[in-house]
């Protein structure tokens, strides 16, 4: 529980040690791998209670307006790697869509989130996948996430119609909970792991420092 939220920002040259001011105040830990992630959707999707249910074992039963776009760092580990996730969440209103769009050229993976209960956040997931495809690297991994499946009862989006449309967009797909806290490890670590995969094969130029990927030698 947070009794305050503060908003910041770290500015100045490219190399003065900004990122790693960063990394050593909130992590000390040693990281192998770092990959930067977003995740897109309309508002009341449950974008940041994913996020911070993920990260922090939090739930909010209100919805707290994102300020814009804002990060948040979940580590986990793959054989003996260290995977740092740098977890981009986002406003899902037109107003920040242009900071959003532009956001989405450094990252490695997108899930593009909708609720299984309004059918309208799955009809706009066409438009949140065209600003990942037109802003963002040709190699990004993209996952489809149906949230709130602990609201059955109330469902008006199909899970065949949501396989049948991340099949023909060559998406993966899940469906979760942030409520009760269903499958949301398995959706971030499916997306690492292909990742991880692709470095292995060789995938990427990791010299491109718009890929989204760090990889750190000891
Ligand atoms: N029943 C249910 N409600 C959820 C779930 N995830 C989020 N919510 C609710 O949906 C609303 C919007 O969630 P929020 O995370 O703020 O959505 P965002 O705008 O996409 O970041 C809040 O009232 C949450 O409590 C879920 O998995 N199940
Ligand atoms: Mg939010």
């Amino acid at each position: 529980m947070n009794n305050y939220f503060f908003k910041l920002i770290l500015l100045g040259d490219s190399k003065v040690g900004k990122s790693n001011i960063l990394s050593q105040l909130v992590d000390h830990r040693f990281n192998n791998f770092f990959f930067k992630l977003i995740l897109l959707g309309d508002s009341k999707v449950g974008k940041s209670n994913i996020l911070s249910q993920l990260v922090d074992h939090r739930f909010n039963n209100f919805h707290d307006t994102t300020i814009g776009i804002d990060f948040n760092i979940y580590t986990t580990c793959i054989d003996d790697k260290m995977f740092k996730l740098q977890i981009w969440d986002t406003a899902g209103n037109d107003k920040f869509r242009f900071w959003i769009r532009s956001s989405c050229r450094s990252i490695v993976g997108a899930f593009l989130i909708y609720d299984i209960t309004n059918r309208n956040s799955f009809m706009n997931i066409l438009s949140w996948l065209s600003d990942v495809r037109e802003g963002g690297n040709n190699d990004i991994v993209i996952m489809l996430v149906g949230n709130k499946i602990d609201q059955e009862e109330k469902r008006e989006v199909s899970s065949d119609e949501a396989i049948l449309f991340a099949e023909q967009n060559n998406l993966f797909f899940i469906e979760t909970s942030a409520q009760e806290r269903i499958n949301l490890e398995q959706t971030f670590m499916t997306v690492v792991m292909y990742i991880y995969e692709n470095i292995k094969r060789g995938k990427y130029d990791l010299s491109n420092a718009f890929l989204g990927i760090k990889v750190y030698k000891k």
